[in-house]
């Protein structure tokens, strides 16, 4: 299925493509009445890139029909919900049927196989169990590679170092911040990853992370650690770098991938970063037609040199919708943590805080040092600080005010990191 010829590939999407809008607008009411009112008829999709025909779907309207309105099976035929925290308003709920939950493990199972995860491996999930996706989700699926599953979900952290040694884990799933303060527990309680326990390979995601912090994360560990992402509204957990690292496979015989014009909704060309567009082809509980995640990104059709032919998309680089205008520039935290970690006195904890002073925008940035380099000597400590101020205004274009915190000093986050602390009333 992931290296099949790319005509096949889109020969089933359109298929299973013109079978869902068929269903969904005879079935449906929401369906039916966006389709209709955007004039819009199932006849007209008579090939894969007419889906561009379809209206497009927001997090808005899952909101709107809270809980279950969306949902396109009767409830008895519903097996597990998850519920993603929003930001505002009401949560996303979304509902799984049995052919639901197995076609994430699959996509999952996809993953973990891809980046060398199997039976003779013991899975540490240190994603949250529970509503988030992330604990259920990567425990399904090493479980269906036959893999050991160690459920510890997050926190108790000294306590998840000594499981790690004593039932000799070789694979971990949490987000790279908790990884990082794994990292940073064992240290402290005189654990060397690299040479006290298995530890062979992460899968990390569930928050923006970059390069730099990979790098970082192998340098000090010795462990693989690729780039898992996905969303609650697609099932969960789904997309994975490969061996190859050359970007995120898409489960494309599940779902159709676009990446558009934020501003125009029109199709981006092949590397051109634009805002990712979804379709669940096969998702019964809860579809999603032309669903916008908001996440900007990158795709390719190139089949990858692993010998997989499904569309990648490039590292999540920011989302449409976290973008930070700061006195008219748009800044997206990505691009501070990437600047943070090319300085190698900086540790890769910060804390971001936008706030309105009259009409100007502030931008602070808390920032934690190095151990062996933090010290009380004032000098050095403001010749560091101008110096990543002034590495900021270089690669933003803007002013940021850094101060500079003492190790151990910032919030450690074991979910998703919230960094970004935006106090402006708009
Ligand atoms: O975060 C699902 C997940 C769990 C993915 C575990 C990977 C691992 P939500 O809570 O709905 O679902 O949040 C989805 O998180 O739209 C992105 O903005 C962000 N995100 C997820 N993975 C990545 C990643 C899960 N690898 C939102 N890189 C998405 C950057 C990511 N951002």
């Amino acid at each position: 299925m992931e290296c099949m010829p790319r005509e096949d590939l889109e020969k089933m999407q359109y298929i299973e493509l013109k079978k869902l809008i068929n269903n969904l607008y005879s079935f449906n009411q929401f369906y039916h009445d966006r389709m209709k009112a955007e004039k819009v008829h199932p006849d007209d999709i008579k090939t894969l890139s007419d889906i561009r025909k379809l209206p497009f779907m927001y997090k808005q309207d899952l909101r709107d029909n809270y809980p279950t309105k969306m949902f396109t099976v009767p409830n008895n035929e519903i097996v597990r919900y998850h519920v993603s925290s929003g930001t505002s308003g009401k949560p996303t709920l979304v509902g799984y049927t049995r052919d639901d939950l197995d076609y994430w493990s699959e996509a999952l199972a996809r993953s973990f196989t891809s980046i060398g995860i199997g039976p003779e491996d013991t899975m540490q999930v240190s994603y949250g169990y529970g509503l988030f996706t992330g604990g259920l989700g990567a425990h399904y699926g090493a479980e269906k590679v036959g893999a050991t599953v160690l459920p510890t979900s997050t926190g108790n952290t000294e306590r998840q170092i000594e499981l790690m040694q004593d039932l000799e884990v070789t694979a971990i799933a949490c987000t790279p911040s908790y990884f990082i303060h794994l990292m940073d527990t064992a240290k402290k309680m005189g654990v060397s990853i690299k040479n006290d326990t298995k530890l062979r390979v992460a899968t990390l995601g569930a928050e923006p992370w970059s390069e730099s912090m990979r790098q970082h994360i192998e340098e000090e560990t010795g462990i693989k650690a690729y780039d898992i992402y996905g969303t609650s509204e697609m099932a969960g957990p789904m997309f994975t770098e490969c061996e190859k690292r050359e970007g995120i496979h898409i489960p494309a015989d599940i779902m159709y991938v676009e990446i558009i014009d934020p501003e125009t909704g029109e199709p981006c060309n092949d590397g051109d970063k634009g805002e990712m567009v979804v379709t669940m082809l096969k998702k019964e509980a809860m579809p999603l037609v032309r669903y916008r995640i908001k996440d900007i990104t990158s795709i390719t059709h190139e089949p990858c040199e692993c010998g997989r032919t499904s569309p990648r998309i490039g590292r999540i680089s920011g989302r449409s919708d976290d973008m930070l205008i700061i006195r008219g520039i748009n800044v997206f935290p990505s691009q501070i943590e990437y600047t943070l970690l090319q300085i190698p006195e900086v540790e890769n904890q910060y804390m971001i805080y936008v706030s309105r002073e009259g009409a100007l925008d502030r931008m602070r940035l808390q920032v934690e040092i190095k151990p062996e380099v933090f010290s009380d000597k004032i000098e050095d400590m403001i010749k560091l600080r101008s110096h990543i101020e002034s590495e900021l205004k270089k690669y933003l274009n803007i002013a940021v005010e850094v101060e500079l915190n003492a190790p151990g000093d910032l919030p450690r986050f074991e979910g998703k990191a919230k960094r970004v602390i935006d106090n402006r009333v708009i």
